[in-house]
């Protein structure tokens, strides 16, 4: 399988696709915003997830631009949602460790998708694991990020390294709980106590915290009793196309 060159020319060929997995306000129920997953529409294989093809990517700087594809698609959606009067809201991507080594390429995309579709950086968060941010050099990135109005969430907390010290170095307005705590945190008393700790812990910081992961009634309605704010998974819904998300924003 050439997948290096098969990825080369899904980028070309606009074979990647982006869907969208609702955030969910746990008080109230109403979706606060979206994270953007990248899909890549397979003409043989059909539609692959980005456990498929991500990490190979990484391992290149073919990752550059997929990520670099995916900032521009979240613009241009945003703007055409603006168009189409659907109520503005949080959109949040996922960047990849190799894109924030690369800081000069990031922010000029970043500064140019947001002008080439009138998109106001505070509608934007960037989602970043704790691995990523292993290598000391990726800080600096985070901080330009943050500099130039868009937000940053530390994705997969917990399941990484240093985790307490990053809090402490980096302005990340939010946090999510790895959805491996999430899972059995109601029954598994070790896994509740982490879970009502990264609460407090987020709460007593000033901090938003996300709940992935969420797959129950309980899990959402015990969630929201321990503080959290916002939860995201399959009881909600899972990772969807554009057509389907914007009739989710109207149902729900
Ligand atoms: O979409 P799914 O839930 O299958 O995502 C699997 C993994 O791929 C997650 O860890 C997610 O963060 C990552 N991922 C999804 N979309 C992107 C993307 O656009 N860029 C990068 N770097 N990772 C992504
Ligand atoms: O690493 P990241 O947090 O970006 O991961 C997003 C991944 O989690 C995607 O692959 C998505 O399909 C998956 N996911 C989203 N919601 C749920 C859920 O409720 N349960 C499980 N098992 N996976 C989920
Ligand atoms: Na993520
Ligand atoms: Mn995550």
């Amino acid at each position: 399988w050439q997948l290096e060159t098969e990825l080369r020319e899904a980028l070309e060929r606009k074979e990647f696709e982006l869907y969208f997995q609702p955030k969910i306000n746990l008080a109230t129920g109403a979706v606060c915003g979206a994270e953007a997953l990248i899909r890549w529409n397979h003409p043989v294989r059909g539609l692959l997830t980005p456990d498929m093809f991500i990490t190979y990517a990484e391992r290149s700087d073919l990752i550059i631009g997929i990520g670099n594809w995916v900032i521009h698609e979240v613009c241009r959606l945003l703007h055409q949602w603006d168009l189409m009067g659907v109520p503005p809201m949080e959109i949040s991507f996922n960047a990849s460790p190799r894109q924030l080594l690369e800081s000069d390429s990031l922010i000029a995309q970043i500064e140019e998708s947001l002008a080439s579709f009138s998109i106001l950086p505070q509608r934007l968060t960037m989602e970043i694991t704790e691995t990523a941010l292993m290598q000391e050099k990726t800080w600096k990135t985070a901080h330009e990020v943050v500099k130039c109005g868009i937000s940053i969430s530390l994705d997969d907390f917990g399941t990484g390294y240093s985790s307490l010290s990053l809090l402490q170095k980096l302005p990340f307005s939010s946090l999510k709980i790895d959805r491996s705590f999430v899972r059995d945190f109601i029954d598994n008393l070790t896994d509740g106590t982490l879970v009502r700790a990264i609460i407090g812990l987020t709460r007593d910081l000033g901090m938003e915290v996300v709940a992935e992961g969420v797959e129950t009634q309980i899990q959402a309605t015990t969630l929201a009793r321990y503080g959290c704010q916002i939860g995201q998974g399959y009881f909600f819904s899972r990772p969807i196309q554009t057509t389907q998300f914007l009739e989710y924003l109207k149902t729900a």
